[in-house]
């Protein structure tokens, strides 16, 4: 079949709208209509340059929802007609890491997926005659687009696509590093350094759990008033301050109980660390730092009690934890639509790269 998406043929240029074919979905696989999809920092990231694994031409986008419109052979987890948010993490419930029980990421068919081909070492997009390779196994920024059976979460039919779309990536990633990953807990005083997409829905789960004081860090003056809506209750500029540990360690009584990076430097990932308590503070870095960057401290940070860790999706299992997510939402018990700033057409999409590196949006979700 023939489909409309925004293709990344090189690095650094703008996405070119143009009809690509696609494939009918292959045994195990589903194809699937993609009513909305947000623009996530990662993908500019790749778009950028800045991804070891980026790989060109290309479709981009991962944060999608939409409609199942054909199953392959032998699929039974899904059916024409379901709703369904696109996992790049997925969840087979069977490898060794998804029954170790102790994390999230899947190893299924993570190598072919970081190759930008389908679990059988082929892609289903061309233009042309010539491949078109997939992103991190969704290419969402395509009106339809195949996934392997165990990359999609079925969730309930009355949750509107141009909002359930955030929960494939920036909604799952900040509440589940908070929920899952730190495992937050009531009365903690929690840091969290960048205030976009990501670090507001960090502040919005610690709010949920029952953090005290929930201190934003951006160097946007315009994001204080956006993490306080949120539930942050300080907001300190960095560059407005001679140094940002000790100011942080002043305003959280010796140090945070919990820290977030969400910007991908890994200075401030150092920062975020250091502004730990001495004995028990956990860092959990969340930004995707570009390719050749490396994490340096002094190892008496980590001799001294505090603890580095990272995190991918927040920690969710992706069919098992998104559907719940999406029931949080619907019930009230998280918000998601002050956070889409922007609604884009297809057309549109390369004003929504603009509007997150002018610092302007929060999500810009595209709508099919
Ligand atoms: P965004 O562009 O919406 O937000 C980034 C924020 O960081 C902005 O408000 C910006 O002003 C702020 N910032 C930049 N440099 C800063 C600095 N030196 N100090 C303080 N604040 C600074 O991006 P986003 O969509 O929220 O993504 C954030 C990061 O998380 C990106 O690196 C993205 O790739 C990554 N990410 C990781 C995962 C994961 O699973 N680990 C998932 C989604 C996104
Ligand atoms: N491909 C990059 C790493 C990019 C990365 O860390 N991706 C996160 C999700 S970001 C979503 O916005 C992730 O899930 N990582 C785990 C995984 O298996 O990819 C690189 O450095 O090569
Ligand atoms: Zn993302």
């Amino acid at each position: 079949m023939k489909t409309r998406a925004a293709v990344a043929f090189e690095a650094k240029k703008p996405l070119e709208i143009v009809e690509v074919d696609l494939e009918g979905p292959k045994a195990g696989e589903v194809l699937v209509e993609i009513k909305a999809t947000g623009i996530c920092h990662t993908d500019a990231y790749t778009l950028d340059g800045f991804d070891s694994e980026g790989i060109f031409p290309s479709i981009l986008g991962h944060e999608g929802a939409g409609i199942v419109r054909e199953v392959g052979a032998g699929v039974t987890s899904v059916k024409a007609g379901d709703h369904v948010i696109p996992l790049y993490t997925p969840e087979c419930r069977q490898c060794k890491s998804c029954l170790s029980g102790k994390t999230n990421l899947c190893t299924a068919i993570r190598a072919t997926q970081g190759k930008g081909l389908m679990p059988d070492g082929t892609s289903r997009f061309s233009h042309k005659g010539k491949p078109i390779f997939h992103y991190m196994g969704c290419s969402t920024f395509s009106n339809f687009t195949v996934l392997p059976e165990i990359a999609v979460a079925k969730i309930r039919e009355d949750a509107p696509f141009d909002k359930s779309c955030y929960i494939g990536c920036g909604v799952t990633t900040g509440v589940g590093a908070v929920v899952n990953t730190a495992k937050v807990t009531p009365g903690a005083n929690v840091v969290v350094f960048g205030l976009g997409g990501i670090g507001l829905n960090v502040i919005q789960g610690a709010k949920m759990v029952g953090a005290d004081k929930i201190v934003g860090v951006d160097i946007n003056d315009a994001k204080e008033d956006w993490g306080r809506r949120f539930g942050m209750t300080h907001f300190v500029n960095p560059t407005k301050v001679s140094d940002i540990v000790q100011h942080l360690v002043g305003l959280t009584d010796g140090g945070a109980d919990y820290t977030f990076d969400c910007t991908g430097n890994t200075t401030v990932m150092r920062q975020a660390l250091e502004a730990c308590h001495r004995g028990w503070g956990v860092s959990v870095v969340i930004g995707v730092a570009e390719s050749g960057k490396e994490i340096a401290t002094r190892p008496f940070q980590l001799v001294t009690g505090r603890v580095w860790k990272g995190t991918a999706f927040g920690g969710a299992r992706g069919r098992t934890d998104v559907p719940k997510i999406v029931d949080w939402y619907m019930n009230g018990k998280i918000e998601i639509d002050p956070m889409i700033t922007h609604v884009l057409k297809l057309e549109e999409i390369n004003q929504g790269f603009d509007l997150m590196h002018q610092g302007k949006s929060i999500r810009s979700v595209v709508v099919f």
